[in-house]
C-alpha cells in the first residue's frame, strides 16, 4: 500500500540563478524550498589558485562574461538536479548528495560542475534547518554541549595570484590566539591590520594599502621576509606579544613549481624541494611562524612528511592544494604522515557530505581541520557555521575588511552570543587536543 506522506521537510523546489562572487565573475546560487515554503539559498565561491585534483568548476568557455559564465552549470541545476531531488526528505543529506554524486558519475564533479554541487548541497542542509527553525551549525553539529568558535586565521598580506605584486607566497596570516573569545580576536586582529596599514604607508607610501583579493594588503614588496618583518612590527606595535598572535603563511607552492627543472621560483631565486626545507627552517627561526599551508607542490607527500617530522610539534603543516578536501588523497597523506593539518573547502569535493567524511578522517587520526573560504567569495556565510558544528578550531576567511570576508567573522560575532561558548586560542593549534570530539546530525 503506498504511504501519503505530508512531510514539511521535503523538497517541493530546486531553483539555481546566476549571481556574482567578489572579482565579478559569474557564480551559483541555489534556492530549496520544502514543502513548508521555507527557503534555504547558498553561493558556491570559486578559487584562484587551484589543486588540480579539486572538483571541476563548469564554466561555459563562451564570449558571454568572457568564458566565465555558469549558465550550463545552471542548467545542470535545473534541469538535472532539481528533478532528481524533489520530493527527497531536505534532512537526508548524505541521501541527497549521493543521488547527486550518481548524478554526476565522475570522479570530480565535471559532469554537473562542482559550483552546481556546491551550492545545491549547502542550499539543501539550510532549507532543512530552516525549516527546523536552527541555525545551521546546531542543525550540522548537533544540539548541545559547549559551542567552540574557531580561532581565525586573517589573511593580511596578500601575494601569489591573489595580488598584482611581486611578494612569491600567496597569503601572509595572522591569528589572534591570546583572547579570551571570538569577539577580541576579532578586535585584535582588525588592531594590527590598521597597524599594518599605517606602517605600510610610513614606509611605502599610499598605493601600498591597495588590497588583494581577500582583503589583505597587496604592497609593492619583493621579498617575503620583507613582509614577515613588516607583519612582526605591526603586532609588536598594536601592542601585542608572541603569545597574542602567531603568524601564519600559505606558501601555495604549486604556483611556484616548475615542474620541468623541479625546481621553486620564490623571491626570483630557484630552490629544489630540499633548500626549500632550509629555507623554511631559517623563517620558522626568526619569525613566529605557527603554520604553513602547502610550503611544497601538490605531489610531494615525502616533502610534506619530512617537513612535518623536523617542525610538526611546533608548526602546523597544512595541507590545501595537496589534498583538496578528497579522502582519497588524505589517506594518503595520513599514511605517510605527510601533515598535521588540512584545508576544508567543500567546493573542492563538491557536497558537504563529502566534505563532513574528509573532515571527519582527519580528525580521527588528530590532524587539524581548517575550514576555508575561497579567494572568489560572496555574502554566503556557511563556512563560519559549518567551522562551529565540526568544532574545527580554525577557520581561514581573509583580512577583517571586505564585505564578503567580513560576513564570515560577523556571522562567528553573531553565534558567539549563545550561551555557553568557548573560545580555544592557543589550544587549537595543540597536538592531541580533540575539539572535535563532537557529533554529527545525520
Ligand atoms: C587558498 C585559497 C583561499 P583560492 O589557496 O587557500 O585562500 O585560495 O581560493 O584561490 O584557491
Ligand atoms: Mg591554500
Amino acid at each position: 500500500m503506498m504511504m501519503t506522506t505530508n512531510n514539511k521537510f521535503l523538497i517541493s523546489k530546486v531553483a539555481a540563478r546566476r549571481v556574482l562572487d567578489s572579482r565579478g565573475k559569474p557564480t551559483v546560487e541555489v534556492d530549496v524550498i520544502t514543502e513548508a515554503g521555507i527557503v534555504g539559498r547558498a553561493i558556491a565561491p570559486s578559487g584562484a589558485s587551484k589543486s588540480s585534483y579539486e572538483a571541476i568548476d563548469l564554466r561555459d568557455r563562451s564570449r558571454a562574461f568572457r568564458g566565465f559564465d555558469v549558465t550550463r552549470a545552471i542548467s545542470n541545476v535545473n534541469k538535472i538536479i532539481a528533478p532528481a531531488i524533489t520530493g527527497l526528505d531536505s534532512r537526508k543529506q548524505t541521501l541527497v548528495d549521493r543521488k547527486i554524486c550518481t548524478l554526476d558519475g565522475t570522479p570530480n564533479k565535471s559532469r554537473l560542475g562542482t559550483n552546481a554541487t556546491t551550492a545545491t548541497s549547502i542550499a539543501v542542509a539550510k532549507a532543512a534547518a530552516n525549516t527546523l527553525g536552527l541555525p545551521l551549525y546546531k542543525y550540522l553539529g548537533g544540539a548541545g554541549g559547549t559551542i567552540v568558535l574557531p580561532v581565525p586565521l586573517m589573511n593580511v598580506i596578500n601575494g601569489g595570484v591573489h595580488a598584482g605584486n611581486e611578494l612569491s607566497f600567496q597569503e601572509f596570516l595572522i591569528a589572534p590566539v591570546g583572547a579570551d573569545s571570538f569577539s577580541e580576536a576579532v578586535k585584535i586582529g582588525v588592531e594590527v591590520y590598521y597597524c599594518l596599514r599605517d606602517i605600510l604607508i610610513e614606509k611605502y607610501g599610499k598605493s601600498a594599502i591597495n588590497v588583494g583579493d581577500e582583503g589583505g594588503f597587496a604592497p609593492p614588496l619583493r621579498e617575503n621576509v620583507e613582509a614577515l618583518h613588516i607583519l612582526d612590527r605591526a603586532i609588536k606595535v598594536a601592542g601585542y606579544s608572541e603569545s597574542d598572535v602567531y603568524i601564519g603563511l600559505d606558501v601555495a607552492a604549486s604556483q611556484l613549481f616548475d615542474k620541468d627543472q623541479k625546481v621553486y621560483r620564490v623571491d626570483d631565486r630557484f630552490y629544489d624541494s630540499n633548500e626549500l626545507l632550509e629555507y623554511y627552517y631559517s623563517l620558522i627561526d626568526e619569525f613566529n611562524i605557527r603554520s604553513i599551508e602547502d610550503p611544497f607542490e601538490e605531489d610531494d607527500y615525502r616533502a610534506f612528511a619530512e617537513f612535518t617530522n623536523r617542525v610538526g610539534s611546533r608548526v602546523l603543516v597544512i595541507g590545501d592544494d595537496l589534498y583538496a578536501s578528497n579522502v582519497i588523497r588524505l589517506i594518503q597523506g595520513i599514511e605517510s604522515n605527510s601533515t598535521n593539518a588540512a584545508i576544508l573547502k567543500i567546493n573542492q569535493v563538491g557536497t558537504i557530505t563529502e566534505a563532513i567524511d574528509f573532515a571527519r578522517s582527519a580528525h580521527r587520526v588528530g590532524m587539524k581541520i581548517i575550514v576555508s573560504h575561497r579567494s572568489g567569495e560572496t555574502e554566503d556565510n556557511a563556512i563560519s557555521h559549518i567551522a562551529v558544528a565540526l568544532r574545527a578550531g580554525f577557520i581561514k576567511a581573509g583580512a577583517p575588511a571586505r564585505g564578503e570576508r567580513v560576513a564570515k567573522y560577523n556571522e562567528l560575532l553573531r553565534i558567539e552570543e549563545e550561551e555557553d561558548t568557548l573560545y580555544p586560542g592557543a589550544l587549537a593549534y595543540k597536538q592531541y587536543v580533540y575539539l572535535s570530539s563532537s557529533y554529527y546530525n545525520w
